[in-house]
């Protein structure tokens, strides 16, 4: 089959569907023409303690950049995600938590979710934690990550959740950047079989003296009860200490709609992470509305989205658009390879999940282990397959298609961003035809454009840079502590649009096909990595003078790291210093950014002014070394040789 290939919405699909294509084109038109009346009743699916007559105040114009929504009205994330299923469905599910270990599940009702979140409220309240204050969240998958998102959205605490991978120097660096309070952690997480040892991270991540904290709780989950040091008047167990001397329940903070709920961190082309800011009203209501309109959403259907809660695809998809809902949301705490390469089909079989969406990366890998994994597992509870977080290649969609999902479930291929909240360019299931590798159409209410390298619009087939020309509910509102870069990076290289950061084409179709970065952003196995991130930890190694880091295409990962490195004249470039420098990055960020590669060269090429010329290295990296392009800036031709024959030499 080749990739251009359409497959049809069947007839009895789209029956079964919330949308088929006649109500789907209702509702792109009622959106296009009358949007303010088109997100008022997407928002009535909140329920506001307040509600709202504003609906949009937005300007994109780099002067003047602002971005409102339903900005008079109040509400509470956590009362929508909880509180207000209680009186239909106390006892539904709300939580379906497998372990890593495969012989241990919970599940957990609303009513359960309700009274652990009020307490872990009243836990952090007790200690003094108040409305604005930003709580770092660093935890395991395990059910109380979620309790712990929602119980700073009860009290009006930001929370910015860092990923369990991440060092504790890239901890520490975010603790910095939001001044949070306190910190929510666990004495161990278990991944694969083996312990991650979190509490102990959170504590030499506040012991390191080149960041300065106010840490003043780091509230320990007990998740292995692992023997771990804690440190008087500033540490407390959850559940040994704290839980049973708290009330089970906790009123609620009425948030404004534009408040801040979360902080959370993302690579960009330059400099240090930035702490991506998303509100409460127009949030919760695109994760909801997209919740359901993307995934085709019933009540009492099982969804799984294997993403972590430290990612935004775990806040919008497992946590707030799935219990905004009413859903059960499935949280698993392993990996998809451990005890063995058919666990995400054993997952699907034993809790009848019906909706499933994870990323290529683990689809190619578990591609290679051979169909007979996906084979013995029973997946006829499945209805809706989706995936997230880089391009899937028309290869692994039709595995995914033919095999995962035995020819018959849609494959929802979802591009959106950190930045942009929730989903943005995706199939409508029964309503939208698919195509392989393409992520289709945008959704209802979302408009965007291609243009050129100069900013004009291209039309009908084309292929440029992504733009998203209006605003929608869930779009970030700034990057924390620092609005003036979130106006440089994201409204000023096309003026009064939304630079995504992304390449795409479009057909003659108007199918979106997203052919990846054009920053200086990598994407290692669907996770967001800067360059410049990458580069600055590995010249935290002494011996090395000078590094430059790029992506290249990985069978697996998608993108991997390279990473050419300079060492200081007389310091030989050995295989143990290789490694010293896969430790030192592992230091600063975490495992998810070592190099895949390290190329030490005397010498990198660079312009006359000085300019490291990345674009003949990505080339180099790939293996491409006819087609390096203009290289007459180059201040010393003879250095790309020289890399050239040590690519070929490797
Ligand atoms: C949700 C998430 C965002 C970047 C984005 C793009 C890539 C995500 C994609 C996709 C092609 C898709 N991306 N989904 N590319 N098709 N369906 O992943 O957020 O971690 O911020 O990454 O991921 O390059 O710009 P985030």
């Amino acid at each position: 089959m080749s990739h251009e290939e359409i497959i049809k919405v069947s007839k009895a699909a789209a029956a079964n569907t919330l949308t088929d294509a006649t109500k789907a084109s209702a509702i792109r038109a009622q959106a296009k023409d009358d949007p303010d009346g088109f997100w008022t009743d997407v928002a009535k699916r909140l329920d506001w303690s307040k509600p709202f007559t504003r609906v949009k105040d937005v300007s994109f114009d780099a002067k003047d950049l602002h971005i409102k929504w339903f900005d008079d009205g109040e509400l509470n994330a956590c009362v929508n995600c909880l509180d207000r299923h209680l009186p239909e469905r106390a006892n539904d599910i709300a939580i379906i938590w497998e372990s890593d270990d495969p012989a241990t599940a919970k599940h957990i009702t609303y009513a359960e979710a309700f009274e652990e979140t009020c307490r872990m409220a009243n836990v952090l309240k007790a200690r003094g934690v108040k409305r604005g204050d930003r709580v770092v969240i660093y935890m395991p998958m395990i059910p109380e990550a979620a309790y712990a998102m929602l119980a700073c959205a009860r009290i009006g605490a930001v929370h910015s959740v860092v990923f369990g991978g991440f060092s504790p120097e890239a901890l520490a660096s975010r603790i910095e950047d939001c001044g949070a309070v306190a910190v929510i952690t666990a004495d161990e997480g278990m991944r694969g079989g083996k312990a991650v040892p979190l509490k102990a991270n959170v504590d030499k991540a506040l012991g390191l003296k080149q960041h300065k904290t106010d840490v003043r709780l780091v509230l320990t989950v007990e998740r292995t009860n692992a023997t771990i040091p804690m440190t008087a008047g500033r540490d407390l167990y959850y559940y040994g200490e704290a839980r049973n001397d708290v009330a089970p329940e906790c009123p609620a903070e009425a948030m404004n709609a534009e408040d801040t709920l979360f902080i959370l961190y993302t690579s960009g082309s330059t400099g240090k992470p930035k702490g991506v800011l998303h509100t409460t009203g127009g949030y919760l209501t695109y994760v909801s509305y997209t919740h359901e309109k993307v995934f085709d959403y019933r009540l009492g259907e099982i969804f799984w989205c294997t993403a972590d809660v430290g990612w935004v695809t775990g806040h919008s998809y497992i946590v707030y658009g799935p219990l905004a809902n009413g859903a059960t949301t499935l949280i698993f705490e392993g990996v998809p390879t451990y005890p063995d390469a058919s666990r995400f089909w054993q997952v699907i079989e034993k809790h009848q999940v019906n909706i499933f969406y994870t990323a290529p990366t683990a689809l190619r890998a578990l591609m290679r282990e051979g169909d007979d994994m996906v084979k013995k597992a029973d997946r006829s509870s499945l209805r809706l397959l989706g995936s997230v977080g880089e391009p899937i290649n028309p290869e692994a969609w039709l595995w995914y298609y033919n095999v995962v999902g035995d020819g018959k479930h849609p494959i929802v291929d979802t591009w959106w961003q950190t930045e942009t909240g929730g989903i943005l360019i995706s199939p409508l299931p029964g309503a939208t035809d698919l195509k392989p590798g393409s992520a289709t159409q945008p959704l209802p209410g979302v408009f965007p454009a291609i243009v050129d390298a100069n900013g004009n619009f291209l039309d009908g087939a084309c292929e440029g840079n992504l733009v998203i020309t209006d605003s929608w509910p869930g779009q970030m509102r700034t990057v924390y502590g620092d609005h003036q870069r979130f106006i440089d990076t994201y409204f000023k290289t096309y003026p009064g649009m939304y630079f995504t950061g992304d390449g795409a084409r479009r057909d003659a179709d108007g199918y979106y096909w997203i052919t990846g970065r054009v920053d200086d952003v990598i994407n290692v196995s669907g996770h967001r990595m800067g360059t410049a991130e990458v580069e600055a930890a590995i010249d935290e190694h002494d011996a090395v003078v000078e590094a430059a880091v790029v992506g290249f295409p990985h069978d697996v990962k998608g993108q991997g790291i390279y990473a050419y490195v300079t060492l200081l004249a007389g310091v030989e470039p050995t295989e143990a210093m290789e490694k010293e420098i896969i430790d030192v990055v592992r230091r600063e960020i975490g495992p998810i950014a070592k190099p895949d590669h390290i190329h030490f060269t005397p010498a990198l090429p660079k312009t006359r002014s000085g300019k490291i010329m990345r674009r003949i290295l990505r080339k180099i990296a790939e293996n491409e070394f006819g087609a390096l392009g203009d290289t007459s800036t180059l201040a010393d031709p003879s250095v790309v040789d020289a890399l050239i024959e040590g690519r070929k030499n490797r």
